[in-house]
């Protein structure tokens, strides 16, 4: 299942491993909008790394260097976890910046209000990934888009209090496994397999 790019020491032996995370695409009409809102931040932010349209995602649980003994393991727990959520909608209507606004290392958009079916997927896959053996993750799981990664932390409190609201309807209908694969310009993502939220298999 799982295309291999790179290898790993485990136990000795010498496995291929990739970097993987799973997260919910979304639909092209969002992703434009979203880059639009993020060319408009660009003019007034300088400094930061910012994602590439085709790459905006929400991510779920980022799982690192994964070797591929683990890949059977992983689109198993992908398929139950997305059977158990119906398909939802994520109203993506503020800006924000973790830590926080006045020391912003990461703009993002996400929706203000907590949405129990992403609630309950990230814990899905969050207690399956921990039955694997990964260490627990320490932040929440918080529905957002990362629009930039700033290297150094900047006041971005004006910048985003003075913004209007976004107003972005996303639809979510899958859970997918994504392969990032770091390059000079940029990470690459590809689509490792996707579940239709609610089951059943969708195409890669
Ligand atoms: P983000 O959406 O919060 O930026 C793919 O690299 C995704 O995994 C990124 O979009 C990022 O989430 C998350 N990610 C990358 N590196 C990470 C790390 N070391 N720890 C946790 N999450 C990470």
């Amino acid at each position: 299942m799982v295309a291999c790019t790179g290898g790993g020491r485990y136990g000795g032996a010498i496995i291929a491993s990739v970097r993987l995370f799973y997260c919910l695409e979304l639909p092209d009409p969002v992703r434009d909008d979203l880059a639009r809102l993020s060319r408009e931040f660009q003019l007034r932010i300088r400094g930061g790394s910012w994602v590439a349209p085709g790459n905006l995602h929400v991510t779920l649980r980022f799982l690192g260097e994964v070797g591929e003994e683990l890949a059977a393991s992983l689109a198993g727990l992908g398929q139950e976890a997305a059977s158990r959520v119906e398909s939802f909608g994520l109203f993506l209507d503020r800006f924000g910046a973790f830590p926080h606004p006045g020391r912003a290392r990461v703009l993002w958009v996400g929706p203000s209000q907590d949405s129990a079916p992403f609630a309950i997927l990230a814990q899905q896959v969050e207690e399956g990934v921990q039955a694997l053996g990964f260490p627990p993750e320490r932040r929440l799981a918080h529905p957002h888009v990362t629009l930039a990664r700033l290297r150094i932390p900047q006041d971005l409190a004006a910048v985003i209090g003075g913004a209007a609201s976004p107003a972005l309807h996303a639809r979510v209908d899958a859970l997918t496994l994504m392969q990032s694969e770091l390059r000079p310009k940029g990470p690459l993502y590809t689509p490792v397999a996707r579940w239709a939220l609610g089951g059943g298999h969708r195409a890669v």
